[in-house]
């Protein structure tokens, strides 16, 4: 029992769960945590929460999940040892991109609830030392907008030149089509105005022209707004796509300087944050700029599209070549973002085609490579795949959240909300909520969600993995990855396998470890041998270790 008590609460634990290892002195987590979540690095060393606030909680029985249900989640997303929640779009959207098409940004969609709740919302989180940032999507707006709806009137009106128009589906300063999986053609007809409309997503949601600088003003005029409203920053949608010309549509000069312009707004209210959805499978470099002058974070799109494969594999070296190369890549100052699943992916279930040893390790690289994690709503309890579609496929990943086990034999049956929803849920919860419920797996100390708990328990408080250096070990067994994470007085080595079939065993020649390791989590061994380091890899298995 006191083993398990020591799993699920691991930073509490008075010393290593390694019988043989050193002991090396424990800090005060808690207070450890406290000073790093509150420091201006704070950013670096939290957890962040991915939250579809419409699939979370329901608390009026509608069937749509509302900032009131989020609120009262919020101590079980506090005990899970998460610091910081993204908002999906909560503005006010004809949702034709489940809320990714906006058409007020200064209000709150009715179906989640009002501004006062909104800012309900922040006081309850701030209050737990929780931060929140919003989804900022203002690449495009919604065709409801009324800024279209003003453009689209004649060629002369006020915000005639706010969106991109052409006499014909195509304009050779705008030399691109649609991003994938968002249709054939980026121009659509409109009737009224008797021109066509750029569009890189859906047909409704038209690209705004950032060539006009009130469309500029505007867009910096909402971000003040949140930022005034008390939001800790942004989840910044798109961005790169906000300038086309005659050079591309990505990333051009001109979005750099838009991107500084945005950041100094930002700057101007002290302990925000704002994380970048890049483009591409390439390094996110362009987004950070200087390292000071862009974003604070911006999404690993390699490590976040391409897990899945590498865990498919018994290689280790396509993880440690994206890392070192991300480590190359990134100015001094700028923080990765890593995420195994978020809305625009599958499961991290189903990428794992149901075997559990490869979202376990893919997380625990995730919390211990150097990045910021991004925890996507119910992958912390395994969530299975749905299959009903009301926007589009990846509401297969959109489902709601199941909280309550089924009723015993004999009670009252309360329905199918599963604890989401009183009413009826607004999309079919995913496969096998009966096993994947937080009810049944916080009881479970096998289940995801002990696993998540432990692991992000593990991190909680150790600055080696907000801040520390990454040092990653050359071994003589390829299955094997194994890296070093160092702050000023403590050390840590992460060792993953990729071998799901067999033991190995692996040597690091010149790991050079400043002690004896203590293990703090996982089942493989690890052991020093002068200059050397011998780990001990069960199949698909892992370790953390101190050894300072
Ligand atoms: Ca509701």
């Amino acid at each position: 029992m006191a083993a398990v008590l020591c799993a699920l609460a691991l930073a509490r634990c008075a010393s290593p769960a390694s019988p043989s290892g050193p002991v090396y002195p424990e800090k005060d987590r808690a207070a450890e945590a406290a000073r790093l979540l509150s420091g201006p690095e704070w950013y670096r060393h939290a957890v962040f929460y991915e939250v579809y606030v419409r699939s979370f909680q329901d608390s009026d029985g509608d069937g749509i999940g509302d900032l009131r249900g989020l609120v009262s989640r919020l101590d079980d997303l506090q005990t899970l040892g998460i610091d910081a929640l993204w908002l999906m779009p909560i503005m006010p959207s004809p949702f034709a991109d489940s809320g990714y098409d906006v058409s007020d940004y200064r209000a709150i969609d009715s179906a989640y609830g009002t501004m006062s709740d909104f800012d309900a919302l922040l006081a309850a989180a701030h209050a737990r030392g929780m931060r929140v940032l919003v989804d900022l999507v203002v690449n495009h707006t919604s065709v409801a907008h009324p800024w279209f709806q003003e453009s689209r009137q004649s060629r002369t009106n006020a915000r005639a030149d706010w969106y991109v128009w052409s006499d014909t589906p195509g304009r050779p300063d705008v030399p691109c089509g649609p991003m994938p999986t968002f249709g054939t053609s980026a121009w659509t007809l409109d009737p009224v105005r008797g021109q066509y409309y750029f569009h890189r997503f859906y047909p409704a949601q038209p690209d705004l022209d950032y060539w006009n600088p009130d469309v500029v003003a505007a867009t910096l005029d909402v971000a003040r707004f949140w930022l005034d409203r008390g939001v800790d920053g942004f989840r910044c949608d798109a961005i790169g796509l906000l300038y086309e010309s005659a050079a591309g549509c990505d990333m051009l000069p001109e979005t750099v300087a838009y991107i500084q312009q945005l950041r100094q707004v930002l700057d101007a209210h002290p302990g925000r944050a704002m994380v970048a959805e890049p483009i591409g499978f390439g390094t996110a470099a362009p987004y950070f700029g200087n390292g000071q002058d862009m974003f604070h974070m911006a999404f690993d799109f390699g490590y976040g599209f391409l897990w899945d494969t590498w865990f498919s594999a018994a290689s280790a070296q396509p993880l440690a070549d994206h890392f070192s190369a991300v480590q190359q890549a990134l100015p001094a100052g700028a923080q990765n973002a890593l995420y195994i699943g978020s809305h625009d992916v599958q499961r991290a279930f189903a990428r794992s085609m149901g075997i559990a040893s490869r979202w376990r390790r893919a997380a625990l690289v995730q919390m211990t490579m150097p990045g910021t994690p991004f925890v996507y709503y119910g992958e912390e309890l395994a969530l299975r795949p749905g299959s009903q579609v009301v926007v589009d496929g990846r509401d297969h990943a959109r489902t709601p959240m199941p909280w309550d086990a089924p009723p015993l034999p004999g009670a009252q049956w309360s329905g199918f909300g599963w604890g989401f929803t009183t009413g009826w849920p607004w999309i079919a919860f995913g496969a096998e909520p009966e096993g994947t419920n937080l009810e049944i797996e916080r009881d479970d100390p096998g289940s995801t969600y002990a696993f998540y708990r432990s692991l992000l328990g593990l991190r909680r408080g150790r600055e080696s993995f907000g801040t520390g250096t990454l040092r990653i070990l050359p071994t003589d067994q390829p299955s094997v990855l194994l890296y070093v994470r160092e702050s000023a007085d403590e050390t840590y080595v992460v060792a993953v396998g990729m071998d799901e079939g067999a033991w190995h065993t692996a040597v690091a020649a010149d790991a050079n470890l400043p002690g004896d390791p203590a293990r703090l989590f996982g089942d493989a061994r690890l052991a020093r041998d002068g200059s050397a380091a011998r780990v001990t890899m069960p199949p698909a298995g892992m370790g953390v270790f101190r050894v300072r």
